[in-house]
């Protein structure tokens, strides 16, 4: 049913603090705005424990969790909200594979990283787990740091 594969959804896109790190925040969004995707919220922001924790929940009985949740709140990570048709399995596409050794040349990680635990971006992985992602640091951006401005704008 081709109609349900045109339906515009949205995704939340995360720099990982080795993305920011190393300065690679511009060349990522530009790959997603040159694939036609539109921006619809960006926020630099140190992420806490607790919400890295519930960000990465389904993976809490895994042995490399600690050092995850470390990882991600090493240092500031840029999260951002994207729109668009299809976004959330495309974005996944331009991401590349976990670890990425396996990624595509042509990817993000696949031309610009090379440990699984430094891969540079994260992406939703369906349009239930964006909606959810942005719900979640939109609230919490909302709460701490703004206030009056609704769902999504949290730039
Ligand atoms: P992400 O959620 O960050 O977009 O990554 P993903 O879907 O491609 O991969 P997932 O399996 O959900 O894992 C989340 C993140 O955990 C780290 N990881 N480390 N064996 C390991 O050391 C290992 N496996 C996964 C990676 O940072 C991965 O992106």
């Amino acid at each position: 049913f081709v109609a349900a594969m045109e339906e515009v959804e949205e995704t939340y896109i995360m720099v990982k603090p080795d993305g920011v790190q190393r300065g690679l925040v511009g060349e990522i969004i530009s790959r997603f705005e040159k694939k036609g995707f539109k921006l619809t919220g960006l926020k630099l922001f140190q992420c806490p424990k607790d919400l890295a924790e519930e960000h990465y929940k389904d993976l809490k009985g895994k042995s490399f969790f600690p050092k995850l949740i470390d990882y991600i709140t090493s240092g500031p990570v840029v999260c951002m909200a994207w729109e668009g048709i299809g976004v959330v399995a495309s974005a996944r596409k331009v991401i590349g594979a976990t670890n990425p050794l396996n990624a595509e040349p042509g990817t993000i990680r696949g031309d610009l990283a090379v440990q699984t635990g430094r891969n540079v971006v994260h992406g939703s992985d369906s349009p239930e787990n964006g909606k959810r992602e942005i719900g979640k640091i939109s609230a919490f951006l909302f709460s701490f740091l703004f206030s009056g401005i609704g769902y999504k704008n949290f730039c």
